[in-house]
């Protein structure tokens, strides 16, 4: 499928030129328009006549191919080139002044060659194409914790894909008024040759750089680059956090209700606990989503932790979601959704592996090659995704536009391992916490480029988000606690552990309520705990383990088994992450080491 955008036709009167009243955004969009050279400029105002006009337009370039709309309702298909499927860690740059700013787990360029070598690159770069400047709202309309942006790319797709991720158009300018205080970014897809790939921030500038890449995590902008990487520089002087983690409401049957937020790395099963349905068991609980990938979360005027979710839609792993896994994706995508890299059935639906329907007899793979159960690559890219409207989301939370954001009572970390962690323990404490998320490990997914499968250690899920030094970023999350007053309670989760065949020890999906149970009982109060090594651990009659078929308190004692063996081969992968990161790193980090040490 052609990833080159032709100049658009036929541009209806009214749309394209919806030019803001502010100079410097204005003269930032001239100068760019100087270097990259495109035929027109086309300003995107948001609206529903617009996102019609563009979609025809994509898929009249070949972009995008018009999906079964009896089917799939406002559903299209994309397919990008079969070399950009995922996020680029070792093109991701954050150009600070010092490169000990950046620290040791970023890479890191002089800002003033790096900005010359992408200005080389971008010079003339749009020419014959359309260039479109998004601007665009992270956070509710309104709220003091939203940030404005604005993305000008040359994708038509990537515009297609923003309006859902994010709050385009009016309402942002709008928010934006006369501020020069907006993130710039610039995307321009050259000719996608993965040697020319580079996704590069400038925190100092509030700027982001993306060259050769058409694939979401790299050229969304608003997402990683700016909700993450800019958002957690931001954050460290400004006393908040930008975290990649999930923020769900949890309401008993009580009507008492809390907010949790997770941080799972990429492709570990963060939009899942999102918008868990709870097993039949828990009848008159209720799971709500606010977001599946971002929060922003700062102290507020009553001394709790709150947070937003910046984004406005999900781009959500497609293979493994089906109606039993996550029946609310399920229906948040079935209408109104872009997919990605999936298989594309003859009648104008999509397939994937972990699909319901079984696999289809014949059909187009991600790369557009006919393929048949009998083939032996993957139908659809094992990081294939769907973009989503947030507003299709039956367990959306109601609060999820409150610009005061919702208070967290507990925050959970999750890794992806088949061995060692348990399937779920407390924090003893804020600083054991931040040790647990600071040394967490997990398997490698195909959300990156790279082998998949094996262990690197991934400090709260954000190794390839944090936008400074890594050392400084724990630093951060241990000054929080003195402007958190009720701080949320620390957890730790892990659904992946795996016996001697290989299969998982947990059920996983929606019996995670299970231990989002324990979790909620643990903050309101109520549940018992043992003390163990690694912290507090639930006792197997405070787990409800009702209507688990097969699962007793044996198969509970062998996935919260902690082995002392185990633990000690895990520290040693720990002392990796630790050295590398010594010269800076707070002194709690070892203290808390020692603590676990002694207590093992
Ligand atoms: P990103 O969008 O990359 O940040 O990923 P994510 O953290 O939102 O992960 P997601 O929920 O999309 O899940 C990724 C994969 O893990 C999917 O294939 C899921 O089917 C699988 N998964 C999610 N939850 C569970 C679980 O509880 N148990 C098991 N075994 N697999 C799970
Ligand atoms: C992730 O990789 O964590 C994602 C997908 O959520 S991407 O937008 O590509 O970063
Ligand atoms: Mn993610």
């Amino acid at each position: 499928m052609s990833t080159i955008a032709s100049e658009l036709k036929n541009t209806p009167k009214g749309l394209g030129g919806h030019h803001p009243n502010n100079a410097v955004l204005s003269k930032w969009v001239v100068e760019t328009a100087a270097l990259t050279k495109p035929d027109s400029i086309f300003w995107c105002d948001g609206s529903e006549v617009e996102k019609e006009y563009l979609t025809e337009q994509a898929v009249a370039q070949g972009v995008l191919v018009k999906l079964n709309q009896e089917k799939l309702p406002g559903c299209y298909y994309h397919r990008s080139n079969p070399n950009d499927v995922a996020r680029v860690e070792q093109c991701t740059f954050i150009c600070t002044d010092s490169q000990e700013d950046a620290g040791p787990t970023n890479n890191w360029a002089p800002p003033a060659e790096m900005y010359a070598k992408l200005k080389g690159m971008l010079a003339g770069s749009m020419i014959g194409r359309t260039m479109f400047v998004i601007p665009y709202l992270m956070g509710p309309p309104g709220s003091p914790m939203t940030k404005v942006g604005v993305e000008i790319t040359d994708s038509i797709y990537v515009v297609l894909n923003m309006r859902i991720m994010a709050r385009i158009g009016k309402v942002a300018l709008e928010q934006l008024g006369a501020s020069d205080e907006f993130n710039r970014g610039v995307h321009s897809m050259l000719d996608l040759n993965p040697d020319r790939r580079f996704i590069v921030h400038f925190p100092k500038d509030n700027t982001i750089i993306s060259v050769g890449s058409g694939y979401g995590g790299n050229v969304l902008l608003g997402k990683k680059c700016l909700a993450l990487r800019i958002g957690s520089y931001l954050g460290r002087d400004q006393g908040w956090m930008a975290e990649h983690m999930l923020l769900l409401g949890v309401e008993a049957p009580t009507g008492e209700k809390m907010y949790v937020a997770a941080a799972f790395p990429s492709a570990c099963g963060k939009t899942n606990f999102a918008m868990l349905i709870p097993p039949p068991q828990f009848a008159g609980w209720k799971i709500t989503t606010i977001g599946d990938d971002i929060a922003w979360m700062k102290p507020g005027p009553d001394g709790r932790l709150y947070a937003i979710n910046p984004e406005n839609g999900y781009f959500g792993v497609a293979p493994g979601t089906n109606r039993k896994t996550n029946p609310n994706a399920m229906t948040t995508i079935a209408r109104d959704t872009i997919y990605t890299n999936v298989a594309l059935k003859p009648d104008g639906t999509v397939w994937w592996e972990g699909h319901d329907d079984p696999a289809p007899a014949e059909c187009l793979d991600w790369k557009g090659n006919p393929w048949t159960p009998a083939s032996k690559e993957k139908a659809a890219h094992p990081n294939s995704r769907f973009t989503a409207p947030s507003l299709n989301n039956p367990a959306l939370d109601a609060a999820v536009n409150d610009p005061a954001g919702v208070p967290v009572s507990a925050i959970i970390f999750g890794g992806r391992r088949a061995t060692t962690m348990p399937l779920v323990v407390q924090a003893f404490n804020w600083s054991h916490g931040v040790y647990i998320g600071a040394t967490m490990g997990s398997e490698t997914t195909a959300a990156a480029v790279g082998v998949a499968g094996q262990v690197r250690r991934d400090p709260m899920a954000m190794l390839p988000f944090c936008g400074y030094n890594m050392s400084l970023y724990f630093r951060h999350w241990l000054n929080m606690r003195k402007l958190i007053k009720f701080p949320p309670l620390i957890f730790t989760v892990n659904w992946f552990r795996k016996d001697k065949e290989g299969k998982f020890l947990w059920p996983g999906y929606s019996d995670n309520m299970r231990v989002l149970n324990w979790i909620f009982e643990r903050c309101a109060g109520h549940a018992g705990a043992n003390e163990t090594a690694v912290g507090w651990a639930p006792k197997f009659k405070d787990f409800n383990t009702t209507g688990l078929a097969g699962f007793g308190e044996k198969e509970f004692d062998e996935v919260q088994k902690i082995d002392r063996e185990e633990w000690y081969r895990e520290l040693l992968l720990q002392d990796e992450l630790f050295f590398k990161l010594y010269e800076r790193l707070p002194k709690e980090m070892i203290f808390q080491r020692e603590l676990l040490v002694s207590r093992l």
